[in-house]
This record gives C-alpha cells, sequence and structure tokens, in this order.
C-alpha cells in the first residue's frame, strides 16, 4: 500500500513508519516538525540524539534499500499544499498522529491552550475535507486517546468507543440507542481528541469515509525491532515534565537518581502500551478497514491498567530508586480504577508486551547511556491546570518541592 503517515516524525510516527516500511508498504512522511520547535521553546531536547529527519530517512535507505519520503508540510495550516499532496499521491492508507500531544503543554498558558486546539483540530478538519475534495478512497487511521472516556470509576469496562443505551421515549416505551460514549477530557489537549471524534462521526456519515480511530493509552519504551538496526534510526525519548509520560518519566528518574516525581497519592490508574504493540496495532488496524458507510470503527489500543503508585514501586524495587509525593499539579480524580475493554486487537492477533518482559531495565539502561543528556531542572512537571493549583504548586526544580520521600 502507498501510506502516507501524517507526524511521522514523532515518538509513534517514527517506528510506525520503519515498522510499515519494512513490512514493505509505500511510505510518505508529513510532518512540519513542530515537535522540534516545541523542544527549542521549551528548552529541552529528547533523551536520545535524534538526527534530522533526512538523516534518519537517508540511514534507512543505507540500512534496508526502501526509500521513505519525506514532506515537510502543516497540515493545520497548509490545507491547499495538503489537498494538492493528496490528490497527486493518492494514498490507500493515511495515519494520522499530527497533533500537539502533551497535557501539560496544552495547559500551559492560553497561548498553549489556543495552538493546541487550532492545530489539532485544525490538522484533522484539513485532513477530512481535502479526502472529500480529492475523492480518495484512503482509510484514515487516527491516533486518539484513552483520554477521551476521563477516567471516572463507574464498575463497569470501558467499551471500545459505542455505548449501548435505553431512553424513555414520550409515549412511555423505551427505546435502545447506540451513542459515543460520553466524552470527559481531563485537558485541553484531550479536549481536542474529543472534538475529533465529532469530526470523524459527521464525516464517515456525509461522505462515507472509511474511518479508524485508536484510543491509545500511554505509551512506554523507546525501541522497536526497527529502531534498533542503526544507532541513528533511535527513537525520540521525552523526559521533561510537558512531554514525558509517567512511566517513562520514572525510568529515566531511577536512571539519574532523581526521586520518583509521583503526583499527589498517585492513585490515579491508566492504561498503557508499549511501543512495538503501538506499530503492531497500527499494522493490524489498516489489514480492517471499515467499509464505505459504516460507522468510525474504534479500537481501545492498550494492552495493561495500572496505578501510577504501583509503577513507582515497580521501578523504586527494580532500581533502588526513591519515590517522592508531590502536590499534583493536574486537577484530576485522586483515585480511580479503570477498565478497560480491548477486545478488538486481542481477536486480530495481538500479542500484549506486558510490563514484566524485561523491557522496563532495557528503558533504564537506554536512559543510563543518555544521562548526560539529561537536565535535571527540566524534570519536574510545573505545568498547573488552574490558576489556584499553580499557587500551590512550587516551582523549585528538584528537591523542595517533595512532600515526603518514601
Ligand atoms: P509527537 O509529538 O512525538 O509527534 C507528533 C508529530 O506530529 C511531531 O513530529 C510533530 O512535528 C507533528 N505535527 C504536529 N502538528 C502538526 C501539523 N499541524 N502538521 C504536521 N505535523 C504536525 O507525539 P507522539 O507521542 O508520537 O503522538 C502521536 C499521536 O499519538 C498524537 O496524536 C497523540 O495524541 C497520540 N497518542 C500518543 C500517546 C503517547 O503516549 N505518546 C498516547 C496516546 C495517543
Ligand atoms: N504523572 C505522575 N508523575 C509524573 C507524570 C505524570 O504522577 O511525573 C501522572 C499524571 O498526573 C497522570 C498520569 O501520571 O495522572 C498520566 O500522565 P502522563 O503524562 O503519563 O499521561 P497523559 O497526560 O494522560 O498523556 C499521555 C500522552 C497523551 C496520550 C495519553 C493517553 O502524552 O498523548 O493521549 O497519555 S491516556 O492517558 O490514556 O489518555
Amino acid at each position: 500500500m502507498k501510506i502516507a503517515v501524517l507526524g511521522g516524525d514523532g515518538f509513534c510516527g517514527w517506528p510506525t513508519a520503519l515498522h510499515l516500511s519494512n513490512a514493505g508498504h509505500e511510505i510518505h512522511i508529513l510532518d512540519n516538525l513542530s515537535r522540534r520547535w516545541i523542544d527549542t521553546e521549551l528548552g529541552v531536547q529528547s533523551l536520545t540524539p535524534m538526527d534530522s529527519i533526512q538523516e534518519r530517512c537517508r540511514i534507512w535507505k543505507e540500512v534496508t534499500g526502501e526509500t521513505l519520503h519525506f514532506h515537510l508540510l502543516d497540515i493545520a495550516k497548509d490545507y491547499q499544499r495538503l489537498r494538492q499532496w493528496l490528490d497527486t499521491e493518492r494514498p490507500d492508507a493515511i495515519i494520522h498522529f499530527a497533533e500537539q500531544r502533551a497535557a501539560p503543554y496544552s495547559m500551559k498558558s492560553d497561548i498553549h491552550k489556543t495552538y493546541t486546539v487550532n492545530n489539532n483540530v485544525g490538522a484533522t478538519h484539513n485532513l477530512l475535507t481535502a479526502m472529500v475534495e480529492t475523492g480518495i478512497d484512503a482509510h484514515l487511521v487516527h491516533l486518539g486517546t484513552m483520554g477521551v472516556y476521563g477516567y471516572s470509576t463507574v464498575g463497569a469496562a470501558i467499551p471500545e468507543g459505542y455505548l449501548d443505551v435505553e431512553v424513555e421515549k414520550i409515549d412511555g416505551g423505551k427505546a435502545e440507542l447506540e451513542i459515543l460514549y460520553p466524552t470527559r477530557p481531563g485537558s485541553v489537549y484531550h479536549m481536542t481528541k474529543s472534538l475529533d471524534q465529532i469530526l470523524f462521526q459527521f464525516y464517515a456519515q456525509n461522505d462515507g469515509l472509511r474511518i479508524t480511530d485508536l484510543h491509545q493509552g500511554i505509551v512506554w519504551g523507546t525501541h522497536t525491532d526497527q529502531t534498533r538496526r542503526h544507532e541513528q534510526l533511535i527513537n525520540r525519548f521525552d523526559y521533561d515534565g510537558d512531554y514525558g509520560t509517567v512511566l517513562n518519566r520514572f525510568l529515566i528518574q531511577a536512571a539519574i537518581d532523581y526521586p520518583l516525581t509521583v503526583h499527589g497519592t498517585g492513585g490515579q490508574t491508566r492504561a498503557f502500551i508499549h511501543i512495538q504493540d503501538t506499530v503492531r496495532c497500527i499494522e493490524l488496524a489498516l489489514q480492517d478497514a471499515p467499509k464505505a458507510g459504516e460507522r468510525v470503527k474504534i479500537f481501545n489500543q492498550m494492552t495493561e491498567t495500572h496505578r501510577v503508585r504501583d509503577l513507582a514501586e515497580l521501578v523504586a524495587g527494580l532500581t533502588g530508586a526513591k519515590v517522592a509525593y508531590l502536590p499534583n499539579p493536574r486537577k484530576e480524580a485522586a483515585e480511580n480504577d479503570l477498565i478497560v475493554k480491548n477486545d478488538g486487537f486481542l481477536a486480530l492477533g495481538l500479542k500484549p508486551t506486558t510490563l514484566a518482559d524485561g523491557l522496563l531495565t532495557e528503558v533504564v539502561e537506554v536512559a543510563k547511556k543518555y544521562a548526560h543528556r539529561i537536565d535535571r531542572k527540566r524534570v519536574p512537571a510545573v505545568s498547573a491546570w488552574t490558576k489556584d493549583i499553580a499557587k500551590r504548586v512550587e516551582t523549585d526544580p528538584e528537591g523542595k518541592r517533595l512532600r515526603s520521600v518514601s
């Protein structure tokens, strides 16, 4: 297949591009490199040294003989170029990663909120309307988030996107409906993914676009089979307070002897997936496209759930790291349970990679190798969800914010 990977220079997009190229597909990466600019804005860099996208593509060609085509394009801003590109290239599938994906970054200021909404909703809508306008019959696979559901404890498993409900009719009878699971986003970023869902619903229904939305959990790990093939193919790895995600952060913190930064009591339960399974799931989703006129296909792309404090204790047990319980900069439930259905991918043959597989140690090894690149001042998460919370969360880089260390 000819596949467009939008956001293919990012943490999930790059290994996906390699995985699909390795599987024999023709890959076109479209990216505006905004994520690299955000690194500069924040004064951070990937833990792992990342070459330019052109250099990465050159190395892939050298290692495998396969070409990765790169196109510098802003999906949210360059609408006409996007439409023209789709019209000319007519890809069979489009994988859409091209959004601002950090919840803390999206909550930093009004400017960051506005950017995140304009970029994410604009990119998704531009893509959908350009697909209609050009008349291409590509299967769109979008990376959404588990966070659209919220993480509330209702004592029932979260289904894959849709909920069967019964409503009382005016005549007193009952009617059965299938609705999108009610969204309850916990940040401006997660809100944009909720808005994306409505855009997909409309374009699938109105124009018969074939769309799969992957509600992905928190991705951890760094390597996939393809990124291991050459030092310069290495994936990016975010550790800073805005873009670093919880388990990867704990692993690098352990490697540099920094107390593990648990927010609040660490009673938050979240869904997780290893990066190797991310790329595999996307390949499986591509093979299972909906037909025109079908509703949006939704998969929960996760393999396990964990409580944040349990992860901290696990990493501490593995490495001897200390655990710090900090004031939570976010507005979120202090404790929640989370039960998630992921039958869709299991039925398609996914064999989940779990935390017990020794990959935790691999990440610590990667972190130790590149520890000299870590700026400890960038480790604390200082982006607060509200002005009141900001007053409570001190911004001291190391040590003084710690409420208790176990
Ligand atoms: P990332 O920030 O590493 O990569 C996103 C890429 O998209 C970057 O290369 C960026 O330059 C590009 N991009 C952003 N806006 C663009 C635009 N307007 N035009 C062109 N390119 C643009 O993020 P990631 O971790 O690879 O996440 C990819 C997708 O997966 C996101 O949509 C995210 O919401 C979703 N997701 C990520 C995780 C995770 O834990 N990393 C979990 C669930 C879902
Ligand atoms: N947390 C800590 N300590 C830290 C960092 C985070 O306790 O040092 C806590 C947070 O308060 C939160 C949980 O860990 O309760 C998860 O935080 P996170 O930053 O790992 O994940 P999140 O903000 O939800 O976002 C990430 C990705 C996003 C994706 C989402 C999937 O950045 O792109 O959509 O995971 S999910 O969480 O399933 O919605």
